[in-house]
């Protein structure tokens, strides 16, 4: 239904459109043109009422074309089974159950907008449709669970490499563990799930969220001092398939290099983007809060913090707060 109506205003591009016309073709009430357009609008349509007159369509969404994102895409495993959805509830929900249901490694899930985007510890993650690139990635690495931190830091460096890629003028950097960040606000961040049983990991779903093309107005105000996008660091709109495509290159990359090397060849590559190491910090972890000096990542990933004291502290995970000082 909502396609032949979109149909009508494309056989005329820029032109306006009454009510009365739309309810002839359509078959249907003015009231239910009305309320097919409010719909629209929700979807991203940018439809304008001319009084007296009737609708004038300004901008479609810019929707991800799956086709343009496989036939693009230069991997051997990672993407090379996609789905793509329009709204969900979270892309690492279905994820997990595309696994229950046989998926393989490299499957990944991606939506236009999720409704209950999640971060860790129960967060929430703002993801409005159209505008970012939400999407969860199933890894089935033969690794012991406790190598889990190294992923979330090999996926952090994939994702920087991906964004200097296709914005080089963006200067990106990792707070340890799992935020990307511009200019001190975040752009995208990384959420690792695993199901493991007796230390042996099944399956992982690496859930990545980037604020690619977000203007201010789609952040709601609370985000707005500490998150950013992209194209409003840049001033460019960013084509999302194509990162996506960069993205899993370089995931594909870096995930084969790690299987052959381990992880000191990542170490040496996230030190490169880390904005974290030198930086006087408080870490929340779930042992408690502590203050000091981040400086360094050891051969788990694990980030050593030099307390005030003098202590060395080693933290798995956690929250980073950069102390101005
Ligand atoms: C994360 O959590 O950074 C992990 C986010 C993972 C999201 C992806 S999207 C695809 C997949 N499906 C899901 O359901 N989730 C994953 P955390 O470190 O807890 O950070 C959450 C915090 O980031 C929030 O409390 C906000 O402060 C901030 N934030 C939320 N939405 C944001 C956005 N769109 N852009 C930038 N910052 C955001």
């Amino acid at each position: 239904m909502n396609e032949s109506l979109i149909e009508i205003f494309k056989e005329q591009p820029g032109g306006i459109i009454s009510g009365e016309y739309l309810s002839e073709r359509l078959q249907i009430s003015r009231t239910a043109v009305w309320k097919q357009i409010q719909k629209l609008k929700e979807e991203g349509y940018d439809f304008e009422a001319i009084p007296r007159s009737g609708y004038r369509l300004n901008a479609s969404p810019e929707k991800l074309d799956l086709q343009k994102l496989l036939t693009g895409l230069n991997t051997k495993v990672l993407g090379k089974n996609i789905k793509l959805y329009d709204v969900v509830d979270s892309t690492q929900r279905l994820a997990h159950e595309a696994v229950t249901k046989g998926a393989r490694e490299g499957t990944l899930i991606v939506a236009e907008q999720q409704t209950v985007g999640r971060g860790r510890m129960g967060r929430v993650w703002h993801s409005p449709r159209g505008k970012g690139v939400w999407m969860s990635l199933v890894l089935k690495p033969v690794i012991p669970l406790q190598f889990m931190p190294q992923l979330t830091l090999l996926t952090a460096v994939a994702l920087c490499r991906a964004m200097k890629i296709i914005v080089p003028t963006v200067e990106v950097g990792i707070k340890w563990p799992n935020d990307l960040l511009i200019g001190g606000k975040k752009v995208a961040g990384i959420l690792l799930e695993s199901s493991a049983e007796d230390e042996r990991l099944h399956y992982v779903i690496a859930g990545i969220g980037t604020s690619v093309n977000l203007g201010v107005e789609d952040f709601p105000s609370d985000l707005l001092p500490i998150a950013t996008s992209l194209y409003i660091a840049s001033g460019q709109k960013v084509d999302r398939v194509s990162f996506i495509q960069a993205f899993l290159e370089q995931l594909e990359f870096l995930y084969e290099l790690y299987k052959e090397q381990g992880f000191a060849p990542i170490r040496t590559l996230w030190e490169v983007f880390s904005v974290t190491l030198g930086r006087t910090i408080t870490i929340r972890t779930p042992a408690g809060t502590t203050q000091g000096t981040a400086t360094a990542i050891d051969e788990m990933g694990a980030l050593i913090v030099l307390t005030e004291g003098g202590e060395q502290f080693k933290a798995y995970s956690g929250d980073v707060e950069f102390t101005h000082k």
